[in-house]
Parts: C-alpha cells; structure tokens; sequence
C-alpha cells in the first residue's frame, strides 16, 4: 500500500500548526490514523503530538548562536532547512516504514522556501522516492485576503508553491470565523472564477489603464492555472477537504 503525505505550507501565522492538529482530530473521529512531522526548525509550541521533530536534528538558536556562522533568524532558518535537505536519512529513520501510513508536514512560513529555494522540492522528490502520494496544501489567512489586491497577492504567492513544488495543490484561506458578514461578502465575490473581472479599477486615468491590463494579465494567469481557494471554519469545508483528501 502506498503512503500518503501532506505538506503544509504557507506564510508565519497563517494557521498550519492548528491545521495539522486540527486534521488530526478530524482523522480520529473518522477512525483513522495520522501522524505530524514538525518541520519548522524555531517552532515553539504545538498541540499535537509529533512523529518527528526537525528540532531533534537541528535547532534556529544554535545556529544563531554560533559565533563562525553569525546568521539572523531568517539566515539560521534557511540555513536548518539545507542541512535537512542534506540529511534526509534522519526523516527516513524517523518514518520507519509503516504501510498505507499518512503523515502531515507541518513546515516552516518563510515563503522563500516555496518560491525559489529548492529544499521543499527536494523534500517532495524525496518523499516520492520512498513512495509516498504527495500533496500541497498552502494556507493564507483570509484577514489579509479582504482587499481585492491583497486577494490577487495571497493567490499568487499559493500560486508560487503550486508551480515550483509541481504537486497536487489545494489552497485554504484559514481564519474565516474572524471575518465581518461584510469581509466574508467581499471574498466571496473573488472566489468565482467568473468575478475576476470585478477586480479592475474602473476609473479612467492613464495610470488605471495601464494597472487595468497588468491587472487582466494576473488574473489570466490564476484562471489558467485553475487556483481556486477553499475556506475553513464551517462544516461544508471539512467535508469538502474530506473529499479532496479521499478520506
Ligand atoms: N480564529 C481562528 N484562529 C486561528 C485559526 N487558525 C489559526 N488560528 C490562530 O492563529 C495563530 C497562528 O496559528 P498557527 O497554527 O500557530 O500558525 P502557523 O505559524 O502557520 O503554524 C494561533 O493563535 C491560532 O490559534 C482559525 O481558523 N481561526
Ligand atoms: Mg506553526
């Protein structure tokens, strides 16, 4: 029986570690198992218990604190997930080789790593080298999805991960229960394809010509790639995810 991951991505903050305990809850009351990786290196807390843990392998403040290194937070972060891409004998001793297993990554927000690092690439060809069925799920927090600029960007950057990763992605806006009724309106607007067009400054300056077409162009590229976002916080959404993940 194959194995089945997830890689959960998307900005700091947008939700992935309640996601993944959030999913973990959901599995058990379907009766069936899943287990966590934790692959954020400066991870402090979460409320889930974790199959493995980077932390194990490799820490941000020892690698900040290391007078030959000298790296930043964002430094010592990338710096972790390389020398993880280097020893990716640590993930496979920690999975085991359990059947028909399901496992969630909880991985880091830096967005550098899905836009044009190549370590979350390198974890995926691995993962299918072991013979897992691997899939994308990128989180944006529908807070910062509200204006319809902000959409366009959230999108784009799920939309990032999806071509560089070249998996089967689905993209949640997470946080919706901290929406206004209004907010929620708004979004629902940019969630048909259809109503891209709504999006376009109507007003007739030259600079609003010319923001007009770049405009058109972004939202060709989202239609053509079919970027569609899924929303958390009601029940139609875990069904919906349910369906999506084949549970
Ligand atoms: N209200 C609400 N809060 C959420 C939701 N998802 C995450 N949060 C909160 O947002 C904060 C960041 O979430 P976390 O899962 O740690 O984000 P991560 O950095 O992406 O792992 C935490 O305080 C969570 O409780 C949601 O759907 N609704
Ligand atoms: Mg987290």
């Amino acid at each position: 029986m194959p194995r089945y991951a997830q890689i959960v991505m998307g900005p700091a903050g947008s939700g992935k570690s309640t996601y993944c305990a959030t999913m973990i809850q959901h599995f058990e009351s379907l009766n069936r198992s899943v287990q966590v990786v934790n692959l954020d290196p400066a991870a402090e807390h979460f409320d889930y218990p974790v199959m493995a843990d980077i932390r194990e392998l490799i820490q941000v403040e020892d690698v900040m604190e290391d007078q030959s290194l000298r790296f930043g937070p964002n430094g010592g972060l990338v710096f972790c997930m390389e020398y993880f891409a280097n020893n990716f004998d640590w993930l496979e001793e920690a999975l085991g080789h359990v059947e028909d297993d399901y496992i969630l990554f909880d991985c880091p927000g830096q967005i550098e790593l899905y836009t044009h690092l190549p370590v979350m690439r390198q974890l995926v060809e691995q993962l299918q080298q072991w013979e897992f069925r691997v899939c994308g799920v990128f989180l944006v927090d529908s807070q910062f999805m509200v204006e319809s600029f902000k959409f366009i960007s959230g999108v784009m950057a799920a939309l990032s991960a999806m071509v560089s990763l070249e998996i089967p992605q689905i993209n949640i806006m997470t946080k919706m229960d901290l929406l206004s009724p209004k907010a929620k309106k708004e979004i629902e607007k940019y969630l048909d394809p259809d109503m891209y067009s709504m999006m376009e400054d109507n007003s007739d300056t030259i600079r609003s010509k010319k923001f007009k077409k770049l405009t058109e162009a972004i939202c060709e590229l989202v239609r053509r790639f079919k970027t569609s976002l899924f929303q958390i916080g009601s029940e139609e959404s875990a069904q919906t995810l349910s369906c999506w993940f084949d549970l």
